[in-house]
């Protein structure tokens, strides 16, 4: 008996020894490093509120403001996330672009329409414009292009798949009536046209969040609680289904990347996520996982890996409790993740953009304290704390629509996932321009045999990061690439 209980109590002791060892395992992987949670920065002054934030063509970031001077415009910088290098290049002249819209030209312009009138001291905020104005990322100016036939304030700029960009919504130029009235810019005359009354739509809301459908469509998803869909070649529009939680003022909405899956989430107070599959017969929001933190005003980013960070936003009234934690929303399994914190308040006012190594910046909130306002904060998630990364020894710098384009690096063979990205463009908790576009590869001879998109509406013509991601989820540092 005797040996045989001290047997016994060997083992129980193992036991514990080992429970207690794997508690110790779990209570490690609880502490959550980085490779779970991701790692913000600390904070960064960049000298400007980044309310607009749009990702230029070579890799720096455009972040401008409200703040403008008497015969200037707003006070605009490019930040390079690289070597924290911030270059001013505030409009020279009296324009005021903050509240406008915007989205990429083919070109690598950034398109932005309307925005606010030129205030003089205490003047009335909330009036828009019908200027509008290009921002040359090649030699950091700005030019007027055409004017609008229609002033809007908080309008949303919607890239179509030949390049061409719809203007919706926006108040009027008294501050008062929302625009009914579609626009179109034509980058190659570089005018606007009015579309005709059939596309007269109150979207019910500003900042409209629209997004490019693959057969050409236009699909509103927010903040109205109706969603519709508005086909470009007819100027008609058609309804889809109502947002269950009801509308989602501030929340985010997102393409997935499958380009048939909406998600939105948060707005309105609410900490829950939709999607839509605008591939079933008759499409339907449907809860999927809720995130753990209310969101309004929160900033919906597509990372390199095809998942979707959301990052910022807090509660009503602002500025309300923020939230703090980003967290990751994973489209294969319907789960959001909680991930690491950041130390700045991004509420109403802030921004996020991927940028080409992988990595977020997090920028704005004009509610924050002085001295926070104008950081910027830079997020690495989980998949940069996965081991080596895969290199992208070459690309082309141009590809074609249907086109097969090889990309060379040693890691080929490991490669499972090859994309495009759009730069993205956003403001006020909505990436006008923003999408993910899985592409077909085969290994060839060692090298990535890569077929780009069949058309424009499921990848508009531009600039777009270049992507291959690894087994184990981990990205290679981007590299820009035209697609025309
Ligand atoms: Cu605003």
């Amino acid at each position: 008996m005797r040996p045989r209980r001290s047997s016994i109590l060997t083992v129980a002791t193992s036991l514990l020894l080992t429970l207690g060892l794997s508690l110790g395992a779990i209570s490690v992987g609880t502490i959550e490093g980085p490779g779970e949670v991701g790692q913000w920065s600390a904070p960064i002054d960049v000298g400007v509120i980044g309310i607009h934030a749009a990702l230029l063509p070579n890799g720096k970031v455009l972040l401008f403001e409200h703040i403008y001077t008497q015969g200037d415009g707003n006070l605009a910088k490019v930040f390079d996330p690289v070597t924290r290098q911030v270059t001013d290049v505030t409009l020279p002249y009296q324009r005021n672009i903050f509240c406008g819209g915007h989205a990429f030209l083919p070109n690598g312009q950034l398109l932005i329409s309307g925005g606010e009138v030129n205030l003089e001291p205490g003047g009335e905020v909330g009036e828009g414009t019908p200027d509008s104005t290009l921002f040359d990322w090649t030699t950091n100016t700005w030019t007027e292009t055409d004017r609008m036939s229609y002033a809007r304030w908080y309008p949303t700029n919607t890239v179509l798949g030949d390049g061409s960009q719809l203007v919706f919504s926006g108040r009027d130029e008294r501050g008062q009536e929302r625009i009914k009235q579609v626009e179109r810019y034509n980058p190659a005359t570089e005018s606007y046209t009015t579309l005709p009354p059939s596309a007269d739509q109150d979207t019910n809301g500003l900042y409209p969040r629209t997004l490019l459908t693959t057969d050409g469509k236009v699909f509103l998803a927010g903040p109205d609680r109706n969603t519709r869909m508005f086909d470009p070649s007819t100027d008609t529009w058609a309804a889809v289904d109502k947002i269950n939680h009801g509308r989602r003022e501030a929340g985010g909405v997102v393409m997935l990347p499958d380009l048939h899956t909406v998600l939105t989430a948060g707005g309105s107070s609410a900490n829950s996520a939709e999607t839509i599959d605008l591939n079933d017969a008759s499409p339907q929001w449907q809860y999927t996982d809720s995130m753990a933190y209310v969101r309004n005003h929160g900033n919906y980013t597509l990372l390199a890996d095809g998942t979707v960070l959301a990052t910022g936003g807090g509660t009503d009234p602002l500025p309300g409790p923020p939230a703090l934690e980003a967290e990751l929303y994973d489209p294969s399994t319907g789960m959001w993740s909680t991930m690491a914190a950041q130390q700045v308040d991004r509420q109403y006012h802030s921004s996020a953009v991927l940028l080409p190594d992988g990595r977020v910046l997090s920028a704005g909130d004009d509610d924050g304290l002085p001295g926070e306002m104008t950081t910027v904060e830079i997020y690495s998630p989980p998949y940069l704390f996965r081991g080596p990364r895969p290199k992208i020894k070459s690309a082309p710098a141009s590809i074609g629509y249907r086109d097969d384009f090889l990309v060379r690096s040693r890691q080929a063979a490991e490669i499972q996932r090859v994309a495009l990205i759009r730069p993205t463009a956003t403001t006020h908790g909505y990436n006008m321009d923003q999408r993910y576009v899985n592409l077909d590869f085969s290994l060839v001879n060692g090298n990535l045999a890569v077929d780009s998109p069949a058309n424009g509406n499921i990848a508009p013509p531009g600039y777009y990061m270049l992507v291959i991601v690894n087994g184990n989820g981990v990205p290679a540092v981007a590299r820009f690439v035209h697609l025309d």
